[in-house]
């Protein structure tokens, strides 16, 4: 069963890896460097079993980086609510006001002015993706932005489309110039892509990875995407090669880690595309069909902000 791997990956972090302090306070055991390899044919998806996890909001997640938004605005409003506690401790630092994450929330998604003032994550993921900032000389040694960056998600259709046998297929997260601006650098920083025949694969470098609470979903993003492009470049999914730089477990997550540990995967969950959209960019929600995906109980645990 593909899961194992996970499994065994967590299983190892928990109990060889080293304890750190990290930038959260919060404490990990972490090791460095560590590898993934899931198949993609036929529909199959690396969606865990062992616990249930929300690929919904995965999902939402990766539409919202592809359409180059950066505010948490449109997420709260389809009720995902993963990238909330930054904006919020961000607001409450500043103001000094307790307003509860779900008042914060709602005020995002009614209140447009609002939201544009405190809702924003800085230039991350999807500004990164679609318009990565172009500057060019504009005399007396200036520079001036140009109006449209650089669409790396289009240019990687293209790429695939027009030359399958490049080494250059990549969609990069991690511009240096804008790290400082950003609420989080980007985790799932660099995906590469490989076509064999008629094989579309995936190579995601992650360079830190919460593998309890993080992973789940930057596998399900990754397989989604690449399901995406194989669509859209009509090639079939090959395989998922997961890397991780340092892959820690949070000491609070203790009882996941026994919980899950305890468990065993079972079925294997199917990822249909119910049509195919004009573009990388027109797909929805509900495009996205999970067949024989029947879970054991989600698991709750912190997150470390
Ligand atoms: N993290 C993930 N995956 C993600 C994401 C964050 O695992 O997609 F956005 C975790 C990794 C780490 C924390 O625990 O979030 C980021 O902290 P740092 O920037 O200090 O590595």
């Amino acid at each position: 069963h593909f899961e194992w791997q996970y499994l065994a990956l967590m299983r190892r972090v928990w109990d060889e890896g080293s304890e750190r302090v990290d930038r959260t306070g919060v404490g990990t055991r972490s090791l460095f460097g560590a590898e993934l390899r899931f198949d993609l044919a036929e529909g199959r998806i690396p969606l865990l079993t062992t616990k249930r996890v929300y690929w919904k909001t995965a999902a939402r997640e990766f539409l919202w980086f592809l359409t180059g938004d950066t505010n948490i605005r449109a997420l709260c409003a389809q009720g995902v609510e993963i990238w909330t506690d930054w904006p919020l401790a961000h607001y409450r630092r500043e103001t000094g006001e307790d307003i509860s994450r779900k008042d914060f929330s709602a005020r995002i998604v009614a209140d447009a002015e609002f939201a544009a003032r405190w809702g924003d994550l800085g230039p991350v993921y999807g500004k990164q993706w679609v318009n990565w900032p172009i500057y060019e000389p504009a005399g007396d040694g200036l520079f001036r932005q140009r109006p449209q960056g650089v669409n790396q998600v289009a240019d990687l259709v293209r790429s695939l489309r027009e030359n399958p046998g490049s080494r250059r297929h990549i969609v990069e997260g991690w511009n240096v110039a804008e790290l400082d601006r950003m609420a989080l650098p980007p985790c799932h920083k660099s995906y590469q892509f490989h076509v064999d025949g008629r094989r579309l694969s995936c190579l995601l470098y992650q360079r830190s990875c919460d593998v309890a609470l993080g992973l789940p979903f930057n596998l399900f993003g990754a397989a989604l995407f690449t399901r995406m492009l194989a669509q859209q470049c009509d090639l079939e999914p090959g395989e998922l090669v997961w890397m991780g730089g340092d892959v820690h477990l949070y000491r609070n997550h203790a009882a996941l880690v026994h919980e899950q540990l305890n468990r065993l995967p079972a079925g294997s969950p199917r990822l249909e595309l119910a049509r195919r959209p004009d573009s990388i960019f027109a797909y929805g929600i509900e495009d996205f069909v999970v067949t024989g995906y029947a879970p054991q109980a989600a698991i709750a645990a912190p997150v470390a902000v």
